[in-house]
């Protein structure tokens, strides 16, 4: 009976980068992956196993006002870190990958065909919406698990589409430290260039498990 143990939190580690830091050149110059993965994502991460303690803690403690005062710090790197991992995932090098379409009788293209009228309008669209985040933001292409449609959606912060019950299949991170060290103010440029390194593999997965 003495080896009861209630495990109250469980740290997560920094994924490793599926791509060298500099794989995704021109499109995005290696110090930028390397800042961006070893400093900012990891801060999240770090954050959320530090928050993750204290709340685990204070749980325990039934410390209520503690747990109330750090449950928007641990969603906002726990958010952080999903949304940077399904963002490198979905990122992959020019010539490995990076910005092969799949084919047209692929289910997904399909369905970007039936809601955007294909994929440059998708893409068109993607960039509008993306250039109408005000200040730091992600935006998606995700489907509704219910209905299966398709829509392209952004949030604030690192909220997830998940947080209103949407899958996401693809994300780009609209944050300034996702490209002001090679774009500066031109984030037009960052959007229109990162569709060369957009792994559409990954994306038509995570699609196939929810719409097939
Ligand atoms: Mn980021």
């Amino acid at each position: 009976m003495t080896d009861h143990i209630v495990k109250l939190f469980t740290p997560i580690a920094l994924p490793d980068l599926p791509f060298a830091p500099n794989a995704l050149e021109p499109v995005l110059i290696g110090e930028i992956i390397q800042i961006h993965h070893g400093k900012h994502h990891r801060k999240y991460v770090d954050e959320y196993n530090r928050i993750g303690e204290e709340i685990g803690s204070a749980l325990h403690k039934k410390d209520y006002a503690t747990v109330e005062k750090l449950t928007g710090k641990i969603s906002f790197n726990a958010g952080g870190h999903n949304a940077h991992a399904l963002y490198w995932e979905n990122l992959a090098p020019h010539g490995n990958g990076g910005g092969v379409l799949p084919g047209h009788d692929s289910p997904l293209v399909k369905a970007i065909d039936h809601y955007f009228g294909g994929i440059p309008k998708f893409i068109e669209e993607f960039n509008k919406q993306a250039g109408d985040i005000q200040g730091s933001g992600w935006a998606w292409l995700a489907i509704n698990p219910q209905t299966k449609a398709l829509a392209i959606l952004t949030t604030e912060k690192h909220d997830s589409v998940s947080k209103v019950g949407w899958v996401p299949l693809l994300t780009v991170d609209v944050w300034e430290h996702a490209y002001y060290l090679q774009y500066k103010n031109l984030k037009t440029d960052y959007f229109k260039a990162i569709w060369n390194v957009i792994n559409w593999r990954t994306v038509e997965e995570r699609f196939n498990k929810v719409a097939l």
